[in-house]
């Protein structure tokens, strides 16, 4: 437990998932004036005493909440997926950070026939669980090659002949002279929850789910 007094710690990463939650906090009355992308501080105070907030890497937010070092985190559903969700409650798709997975191919590479004609398939990715469930459905033997970023490079270089990654407005595939040839699924961010903080600190947190809960029912 992060603490045995009644502050809440919530986990978030900078970027997309930490502008995308100012909203959902503000519904709850509650407001950062503090900016990651400027400050240092890892760290932030909120308008409420009660809660901080601690700036991790996107990835690193289940684990955070999981051995209890936060109480709450926002993680997206790919990050949940891949790291598994062990000692996570896991409330509330605040309907944010929204995008989807998806399977890409160079321009030109045909994919339907390789999958037709059985052929093995060379796949970079970082979402290597997503990717290894989503062939073995398909019934695609594939080779694994695991990589950490820029995984719109590995087709183009001759590394894979397919990538699974994360599409949001598909600029990315264009730039890159890719094309999506399979959605996965849809991915949003979720509010994870500590199961030992839920129990413990039950009073303060159940008037934050309830106030995301009601702000994300208005997200698009
Ligand atoms: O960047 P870092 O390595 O620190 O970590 P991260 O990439 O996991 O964090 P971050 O902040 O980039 O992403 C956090 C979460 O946002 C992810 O776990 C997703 O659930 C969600 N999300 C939503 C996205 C995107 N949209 C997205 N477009 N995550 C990544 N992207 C990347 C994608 O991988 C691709 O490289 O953006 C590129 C494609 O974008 P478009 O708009 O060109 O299609
Ligand atoms: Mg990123």
């Amino acid at each position: 437990m992060n603490d045995t007094n009644n502050t809440l710690t919530l986990a978030l990463s900078k970027g997309r998932i930490f502008s995308e939650t100012l909203p959902l906090l503000a519904a709850a009355g509650i407001s950062v004036t503090e900016d990651p992308e400027r400050s240092r501080k890892l760290i932030l105070p909120t308008s409420d005493p009660a809660l901080r907030i601690i700036i991790v890497r996107a990835s690193d937010v289940p684990t955070y909440v999981q051995y209890g070092a936060a109480d709450l985190g926002v993680a997206g559903k790919d990050v949940l997926i891949e790291n598994g969700t062990e000692g996570l409650y896991q409330p509330i798709d605040l309907r944010i950070a929204k995008c989807h997975m998806s399977v890409a191919v160079r321009t030109g590479f045909d994919y339907e026939n390789a999958v037709r004609q059985g052929a093995r398939l060379r796949v970079a990715t970082k979402y290597v669980r997503m990717a290894r469930e989503h062939f073995a459905r398909k019934g695609v033997h594939i080779d694994l090659i695991k990589l950490y970023g820029s995984m719109e490079l590995a087709p183009l270089i001759g590394l894979s002949d397919v990538i699974v990654d994360l599409v949001s407005t598909g600029a990315t595939l264009r730039a890159n002279n890719l094309v999506e040839v399979e959605h996965v699924m849809d991915i949003s961010s979720r509010l994870v929850v500590n199961q030992a903080s839920l129990k413990l600190k039950h009073a303060r947190i159940q008037p934050l789910l309830d106030a995301f809960e009601r702000a994300a029912l208005l997200m698009p």
